[in-house]
């Protein structure tokens, strides 16, 4: 069994405890991780103080960092076949959903790597005899905590970041799934100084707080659940630190009458089944005009119906759920919804032949759910959609504005004025006209309004969250004054 190492302090070392790692299509244990032990957590944070204040890292040159990570971006290209395949194994997904996180890994490493020397402070106009500088600084020791929906994309989009902006990164992996992240790991090893790129693994609930409650650390980027994210910003708090949150969502695709009416069937259920609804900007909720409900409905209803699921390797429309935890969770709210008369399709685990130990569920619609029901408030991450309905503009405002969540929100008008005026009122980080997605678009700030978190990812502003301002005034005086 593959025994996969942490990376501290430039060694390859594992800890006492072992955790396995299950490829969810087959159920099978395809590797182990270490679960790291406080000792091993303190020994990371010291070697990432010491690499950090090191002459050897504050000697690389903004542009020489941006290189490093455009070379790893080319190599994960030269690689892609050989990661998608391991990205596919550890979370389920379908092969060519696998490889698009792939691409877009490489993108965050290449966006960034362009990035690292153009992170500019200013000037300031005081008066004669005083420059005034801003001076943008690294913020130090970053933590990075990652979910196990879109590992390698979570890792690269904020670990670039942290890196270009001249950081030392310490990135906790999901204990789902670590693969990628040390794949990342063996390629920067021997060429950061070490304790400059760490990879921790373990159980978030034992390892995550040594890390986000450890004194010396700078600044935790976590993207999870809403009650994890409490507990790190709780952790946060305690040592007056930033934090980079984001906690998911519930997000609404709202369909006209107007809308073209097959790009919003297509856009709508594929928002919903990408990785199985694992997805924190999955569109959750289908928010549709009554006039044309049930058309729409049943159309979609259809698709549903035809869409085909089993392993990640045999890249289907869907895979299975990532681990017996999310699959019993979401097949006992989808039991209770039957009994309540909501499944109109779906609804049911799938058993697939030859994978019978994997953790397959049917894309699944409900209707007729009250809007403030958990179903329609709460993040079930799986392939369920709820149908709400509205007769009025103001009403599908509300209804989409209704949860605590607001990271993205989809609009399918072909008026101009309509969805100019709803993307206007949606509370959300991003929202979508006539799309959902913009494939992906790193280069867009991406983050929540309300409960889906604070800050944003992504683009240049995500920069920012990695450096910290410190203002320079200098004196200076003409030869008859000195
Ligand atoms: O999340 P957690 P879980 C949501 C989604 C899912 C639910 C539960 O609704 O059904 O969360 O999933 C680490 N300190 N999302 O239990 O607990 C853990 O190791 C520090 C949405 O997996 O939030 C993992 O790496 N870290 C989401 C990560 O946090 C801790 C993606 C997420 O775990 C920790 C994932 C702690 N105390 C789940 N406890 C999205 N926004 O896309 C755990 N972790």
């Amino acid at each position: 069994m593959k025994k996969i190492p942490m990376l501290i302090n430039g060694e390859w070392v594992h800890g006492a405890a072992l955790v396995d790692v299950r490829n969810p299509s087959t159920g099978e244990v395809i590797a182990q991780i270490s679960n790291a032990s406080k000792a091993q957590v303190d020994e990371a944070v010291r070697a990432a103080r010491v690499a950090f204040e090191s002459d050897d890292w504050r000697q690389w040159k903004a542009y020489e960092r941006g290189q490093l990570l455009i070379e790893l971006a080319h190599y994960i290209r030269m690689h892609a076949e050989e990661w998608s395949l391991l990205e596919c194994r550890d979370v389920g997904k379908p092969l060519s959903q696998a490889r698009a996180d792939i691409e877009a890994a490489a993108r965050y490493f290449e966006f960034y790597g362009g990035a690292a020397d153009k992170v500019m402070g200013d000037t300031i106009p005081i008066e004669d005899g005083l420059l005034n500088a801003v001076v943008l600084e690294p913020v130090g020791i970053t933590v990075h905590i990652v979910p196990w929906n879109y590992p390698i994309q979570i890792t690269a989009r904020s670990v670039a970041a942290a890196i270009a902006t001249g950081n030392a990164v310490i990135v906790k992996s999901a204990e789902d799934t670590p693969l990628t992240t040390h794949a990342i790991a063996e390629w920067l090893a021997d060429k950061l100084p070490k304790g400059i790129f760490q990879h921790i693994t373990g159980l978030g609930r034992d390892v995550g707080p040594y890390l986000t409650s450890h004194p010396d650390i700078n600044h935790i980027t976590f993207t999870g659940s809403v009650p994890t994210g409490i507990a790190v910003m709780k952790a946060a708090a305690e040592n007056i630190i930033p934090v980079t949150l984001e906690l998911g969502g519930k997000s609404p695709n709202i369909v006209f009458a107007d809308a073209n009416i097959e790009q919003a069937l297509e856009g709508v259920m594929r928002a919903i089944i990408q990785n199985a609804g694992q997805t924190c900007s999955a569109g959750a909720r289908l928010i549709i005009e009554e006039t044309v409900k049930d058309s729409f409905v049943s159309q979609l209803v259809e698709k549903f119906q035809a869409l085909q699921v089993g392993p990640g390797e045999a890249d289907l429309d869907m895979g299975p759920l990532l681990n017996e935890r999310q699959f019993t969770k979401i097949t006992g709210l989808l039991q209770q919804a039957k009994a309540d008369g909501y499944v109109i399709t779906g609804g049911e685990p799938l058993l697939i032949e030859g994978y019978d130990k994997g953790y397959y569920i049917q894309p699944t619609i409900l209707d007729g759910v009250d809007s403030k029901d958990p179903l329609a408030q709460e993040e079930i991450f799986g392939p369920v959609l709820t149908v709400l309905t509205f007769s009025s503009v103001e009403e599908a405002i509300a209804l989409a504005n209704s949860t605590d969540y607001g990271l993205v929100a989809g609009v399918w008008s072909q008026n101009i004025d309509t969805a100019h005026f709803v993307a206007s009122r949606v509370q959300a980080g991003q929202v979508f006209i006539n799309n959902y997605g913009a494939a992906g678009g790193i280069q867009m700030p991406f983050g929540g309004y309300k409960k889906s978190g604070i800050g944003r990812e992504k683009g240049f502003v995500a920069l920012r969250n990695y450096t910290q301002m410190k203002n320079i005034a200098i004196r200076y005086a003409p030869p008859n004054q000195r």
